[in-house]
């Protein structure tokens, strides 16, 4: 269209109306900035019909100026309106969509207890269900309950720094407990015979912290005073806590037992249980089977110690032993928590990870 045309009324009113249709159908702000590009830049028809005026006879220069500012305003005025009006739709937006509600609390998970502590329960429920009592003792024990009541000599290696926290000051006569068995000695002297109990408890020793060693673990004691107890009440009741926790071999899922003879100054004779190891099941032990690294080799984890209580140790808490006896066993929880759930670094549960313990079903 050459310049005159361009300023034709109808010319110029065409320009306007697909101006105002453009500016109308821009969706967003981008395509708004380009319509206005089209229609009110320097190239568009209203621009060019300006232009156009310079070239017509001076008598209608005017009427056309009029025209193409009329056509102008109106494109002008329509896209300010659109532009409000957009603007306007992304300001509500932005609001709607980065809304904050001060008032909402942030997501808390609720506590739960330690998959260690849960066990402990469900070991002491196991023998509550069999009519024995739940006996505790204090973490900070005297030394004679620690050791010289469990028939421990005075030169005894336990007694040395490298195993034993004692409490200060020096002489104080007080130790953190390295086992659960001072709660034998102070049941023996609290109960009535006969005596059924468990004590699921902390302690704590001068180890160095490994995969399977920790300076602060959790142990598990029983004790038994009755007439005629045997080693084979002993043997039974560890087969019970051992299919309780583990499930039964017979099913294929539980994990076999064994005794092995040991020292303890407080049992006579002595034992240590071992459990069949969780990973190889004992197949690294046989001739011909892959290593293994969580037993090395061995084919059998130490679970605990056990044995009949001494009779040294039963005269010292007031109990004839002519007529009763008894047998006591202390297993590792720690360990226990390992083999049920194949845990491979003890580390892991003092670590305080929260995807450990959720990992292993927190219970409230
Ligand atoms: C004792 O502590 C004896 N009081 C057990 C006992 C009780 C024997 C009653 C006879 C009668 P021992 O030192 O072996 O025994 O420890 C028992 C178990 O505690 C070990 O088999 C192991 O499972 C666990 N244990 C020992 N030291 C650690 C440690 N540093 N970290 C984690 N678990 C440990």
């Amino acid at each position: 269209m050459s310049g005159p045309d361009l300023l034709a009324p109808e010319a110029l009113e065409r320009a306007r109306d697909e101006a105002l249709a453009a500016f109308t159908a821009a969706p967003t702000l981008e395509s708004l900035a380009a319509a206005r590009t089209a229609h009110i830049g320097d190239r568009s028809a209203v621009a060019r019909a300006r232009k156009a005026i310079g070239s017509l006879p001076g008598t209608e220069k005017a009427d056309a100026g009029k025209r193409v500012n009329v056509a102008a305003s109106a494109v002008q005025e329509a896209f300010e309106q659109r532009k409000r009006a957009l603007e306007q739709e992304r300001d509500q937006r932005v609001l709607l969509e980065e809304a904050v509600d001060v008032t909402v609390l942030p997501p808390r998970r609720r506590g739960a207890r330690h998959p260690l502590t849960t066990l402990s329960e469900r070991v002491a429920d196991v023998f509550v269900a069999m009519g024995w009592e739940v006996a505790e003792g204090p973490e900070v024990e005297h030394e004679w309950f620690n050791f010289d009541a469990l028939n421990f000599g005075g030169d005894h290696p336990a007694r040395e720094m490298q195993d034993t926290l004692f409490v200060e000051p020096a002489g104080s006569g007080l130790v953190l407990r390295t086992h659960t068995s001072p709660v034998q000695v102070r049941s023996m002297l609290d109960r009535e015979l006969p005596i059924y109990v468990i004590c699921p408890g902390r302690v704590y020793r001068a180890d160095a912290l490994d995969a399977t060693h920790s300076p602060v673990f959790a142990q598990v004691e029983g004790l038994v005073v009755d007439e005629g107890i045997t080693m084979a009440h002993l043997r039974g009741t560890l087969d019970h806590l051992a299919v309780a926790l583990f499930g039964s071999v017979g099913d294929g899922k539980g994990i076999r037992t064994r005794i092995r003879p040991n020292y303890f100054p407080f049992t006579e004779p002595s034992a240590e249980m071992d459990l069949q190891c969780f990973a190889c099941r004992g197949a690294s032990a046989q001739p011909g089977g892959e290593p293994c690294r969580v037993c090395s080799s061995e084919g059998w984890i130490e679970w605990g110690g056990c044995g009949m209580v001494n009779p040294t140790v039963l005269v010292a808490c007031g109990i004839d032993p002519e007529r009763y006896s008894g047998f006591a066993f202390g297993m590792g929880l720690d360990r226990t928590l390992m083999f049920r759930h194949d845990l491979h670094d003890i580390r892991d549960i003092y670590e305080g990870d929260l995807r450990f313990t959720s990992a292993l079903g927190s219970e409230v």
